[in-house]
């Protein structure tokens, strides 16, 4: 009697979220026919190779499938195909959708324009490994403990029995790669490396996917690093570090806010340090805002300071956005982080 009152319990609130098993996930992926594919703004490694990996997976059950983003193609993904990325902007309004796949997402406003997409009859897939996913789809399966949304993707080729080709391949490691920072973080897992041990033996070519990923840099960009480098500041107590962009700064370097990604590691590598943020002054459509990463170490959580702004993401990764100044995002910053430091200690 306790067993089945606590069952009906569960699946109510199964029910409410709508988290839906794999299996379950892929008979009602079967059941559509038209697909849009989308994911964050601002997409990388993670999100770009999960999309193209479930375009690839759709189309080889048969599936009609659209790829559609805010943001172009970014260059420094040139290891992948761009070719069947499309902008929101040169969709054709009008076309009719029946179902929205979403990876890497952790809330349906992350999409941007891609919502102006959707009909009223349009079905939400939200495939995820973000622990603060706000589970907005009629079929959510989040996997918080998958180190990318790339391995939950590739659990769902294996659902289905199909064998990676080369292509797929090269999406899906890049989705490891990138979001284990070359399987460093701590979210890596023995299932990380498994997955990418069988992605290898596809036959891809590890040291060109790395080089494009990683042995990029323009001069502009190391200019643009240089600057930074002499503008980081720290708490007194020395635990928590971060640095602020201004649109001055690009313009002087020559570099683009795509050049910034990856700087805020050099605030980790401070020894003290527990907590680093990196806040961007935002330019046209996010003018007034300002945009911020964060990391941290240890045992230190910064989802709940960006949740906490509207953000979202992992503990020791995560991001948001804050109307104002640099200085008033980050003296609001400086307070959370001062808030929550306390009522742990
Ligand atoms: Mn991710």
């Amino acid at each position: 009697m306790e067993l089945l009152e606590r069952s009906t319990k569960k699946s109510k609130r199964m029910a409410k979220s709508n988290e839906v098993s794999m299996g379950a996930l892929c008979r009602a992926l079967k059941k559509k026919d038209n697909f849009l594919l989308a994911s964050h703004v601002n997409p990388e490694g993670d999100a770009i190779g999960s999309i193209l990996a479930l375009d690839s997976l759709l189309r080889r059950l048969g599936k009609k499938t659209l790829i559609a983003c805010e943001d172009s193609f970014p260059e420094r993904l040139c290891c992948l195909p761009s070719k069947r990325w499309n902008q929101v902007k040169d969709i054709a309004p009008g076309r009719k959708f029946d179902a929205l796949v979403v990876a890497d997402c952790p809330t349906l406003e992350r999409v941007g324009s891609v919502q102006t997409l959707l009909g009223p009859k349009t079905e939400i897939f939200n495939i995820d490994h973000h622990v603060s996913n706000s589970r907005f789809g009629h079929y959510n399966y989040i996997q918080p403990s998958a180190s990318a949304a790339g391995e939950v993707v590739y659990d769902i080729f294996k659902h289905f029995k199909m064998k990676l080709n080369r292509e797929e391949a090269t999406a899906l490691y890049v989705t490891i790669t990138t979001d284990t920072g070359s399987f460093k973080y701590s979210n890596t897992t023995v299932k990380s490396h498994q997955i990418a041990s069988e992605l290898i033996q596809t036959g891809i070519d590890i040291e060109k996917i790395n080089d494009a990923l990683y042995a990029t840099s323009s001069l502009e960009k190391l200019q643009l690093y240089s600057l930074l480098l002499g503008k980081v500041k720290t708490s007194a107590d020395g635990q928590v570090a971060w640095v602020g962009l201004t649109r001055e700064d690009l313009k002087r370097t020559g570099a683009t806010y795509e050049d910034t990604e990856g700087f805020i590691d050099f605030l980790k590598y401070i020894k003290e340090v527990q907590f680093a943020f990196f806040l961007s002054e935002m330019d046209g459509n996010h003018g007034g805002q300002i945009r911020v990463s964060f990391r941290s170490k240890g045992d230190n959580d910064v989802a709940q300071i960006a949740v906490h702004f509207g953000g979202g993401g992992h503990k020791k990764a995560a991001g948001c956005m804050i109307s104002g100044t640099l200085e008033e995002a980050t003296q609001k910053i400086l307070d959370q982080i001062k808030l929550i430091t306390k009522t742990k200690k």
